[in-house]
């Protein structure tokens, strides 16, 4: 099934508005526009841990990654934020299985039946020993980030993952974020997934997800879970909600969903320019599970995702309109009450394995790549090469400067140019970010805060152009080896009566301080 079909209906429209203001663009002039900022009461919190990123389980099976002792990794969390949340899930948690000793068995590995070229789940099994559970929490330790851990529910049993929740509960102690059983189940019955019957749906996942939550929650009291990982099914993740039984009341602590904003990467209307054209559904679909989040007592939180599925697109997710995809969603989200997003990536070996080892993304590149699937990571780091911040980094970092803060309404429209605006209140002022996602118009801005501004400055996120994989910074500084970076250049911005007024060049965005 094409998985984010309503997507590509949904950006068929904005990519047609975008092409039509492309061409009448050469002959416009600047767009000249003015926002203002209102405090509203009741308006979302940027949680300290916002921002987050995702890995495939398997990443464990390489006892070098995740420790404390490897330094740079931890440098490059740490840059992003100092309060994040890792969460461990995707594809290959349904293969993965717990090995607490020498005796333990391994299980069957299940494979479905007909074409496996087909399918697009691993096909292998990974063992996860305790030392890399162990080497986990000191990883955690060491950057201050907490845990999300999604156990195997595609391919296990409920005492299986009782043993392994027990023994990560144990070992992250209070750095647990919570647990999440199986990954986006709501994919299970499609043929190229392939994890249950085509028949199976929703009754049936909540009668087993019960099963697997009872039998963890017996052997770790006080389990905190989240769900249900759903991979696009907005519908799951209310009835979820709405499907829980009392005894699960105080344990499950959030709901979660995924997002890939294209996909996949052969198809070729997959490009930069409807990536940066957004996506309408957005709003509406989040208002949905925010309310039964909230109707529910819960937060959500957008646990995995990137800028396209089945492993990124070269050229588009390795480029910075990814940056500048990845910073205008995460305030989005943010803006809509999300409690956090955790961006997709990790080692390509892995993220390849994740996909049954199909390589769309390098299949359909025009150039030749360094490496074969996971194009979207936000930190690269391939064995042998030294470990990177890619543009999505960037973005994301120029996101999280909002952490902490409260949102702001932004009212005023920066009409006849594809941008996008958030501001947020914060205990020494206010901050605006501004994505100027067009490629050939620039803006005149001016801004109205709640109070008069007294002084501004920002720092911008530029590259030399939309598809840009090298050259990206922020603050005029790029990250160096070992997440070294610190803002060159802080811009001193214009304030006349109160109003600082700025111009952001097409494709580019600018972060703003107000005081
Ligand atoms: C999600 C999976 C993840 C994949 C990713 C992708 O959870 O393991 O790597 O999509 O398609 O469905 O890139």
């Amino acid at each position: 099934m094409d998985r984010r079909r309503f997507l590509f209906q949904a950006s068929a429209a904005a990519v047609a508005a975008a092409s039509c203001s492309l061409s009448k663009a050469q002959s416009l002039p600047t767009v000249s526009a003015e926002l203002t900022l209102r405090e509203e009461p009741g308006a979302p919190q940027v949680p300290l841990t916002y921002a987050g990123l995702s890995y495939e389980l398997a990443q464990l099976t390489d006892p070098q990654f995740f420790t404390a002792s490897n330094r740079d990794l931890v440098e490059y969390f740490r840059l992003l934020s100092l309060q994040g949340v890792l969460r461990v899930g995707g594809n290959t948690s349904e293969f993965c299985w717990f090995k607490a000793n020498a005796s333990t068995p391994e299980p069957k590995l299940h494979l479905p039946a007909g074409n496996l070229a087909a399918n697009w789940m691993p096909h292998r099994l990974f063992a996860i020993s305790p030392e890399a559970i162990d080497a986990l929490a000191g990883f955690l330790q060491a950057t201050g980030w907490r845990l999300i851990y999604g156990l195997n529910f595609g391919n296990s049993t409920p005492g299986r993952a009782a043993a392994e929740a027990a023994y990560v509960a144990q070992a992250v102690g209070g750095r647990l974020e919570f647990f999440q059983i199986g990954n986006e189940p709501d994919f299970y019955h499609d043929a190229n997934n392939g994890t249950r019957p085509p028949d199976w749906g929703f009754a049936e996942y909540m009668k087993e997800w019960v099963g697997f939550a009872e039998a963890i929650g017996a052997k770790v009291p006080g389990i905190r879970l989240g769900g249900p990982d759903v991979g696009a099914s907005s519908a799951w993740v209310t009835r979820f909600a709405a499907a829980l039984p009392a005894e699960f009341d105080a344990r499950v602590v959030a709901l979660t969903g995924h997002y890939y904003a294209e996909g996949p990467p052969d198809d070729p209307r997959v490009t930069i320019e409807r990536l940066l054209g957004g996506n309408p559904d957005i709003p509406a679909q989040t208002r949905r599970i925010e309310a039964a989040a909230r109707a529910c007592g819960r937060a959500y939180r957008m646990t995995e995702g990137n800028s396209c599925y089945r492993g990124g697109k070269p050229g588009m997710s390795n480029a910075f309109a990814a940056g500048l995809w990845a910073g205008d969603y995460m305030l989005q989200l943010a803006s809509l009450g999300c409690v956090g997003v955790n961006l997709h990536g990790g080692g390509s070996a892995f993220l390849t394995a994740g996909l049954g080892d199909h390589t769309p993304g390098m299949e359909a590149s025009k150039g030749p790549q360094t490496v074969r699937s996971g194009f979207y990571t936000p930190i690269s780091s391939e064995a042998g090469s030294a470990v990177k911040a890619t543009p999505v980094f960037y973005g994301m970092l120029l996101a999280n400067q909002f952490a902490g803060g409260t949102l702001l309404r932004v009212d005023g429209a920066m009409e006849g140019v594809n941008a996008t605006a958030y501001a947020a209140k914060h205990k020494r002022g206010f901050k605006v970010a501004v994505f100027n996602k067009d490629e050939l118009k620039p803006i005149d801005l001016s801004i109205r805060a709640p109070r008069n501004v007294q002084s501004a400055t920002a720092w911008r996120m530029q590259a030399p152009a939309l598809d840009s994989t090298e050259g990206v910074t922020l603050a005029g500084a790029e990250i160096q080896a070992h997440a070294k970076w610190r803002p060159k250049v802080v811009e001193h911005v214009a304030v006349r009566n109160g109003i600082p007024r700025l111009r952001i060049p097409a494709g580019s965005a600018v972060l703003l301080f107000l005081n």
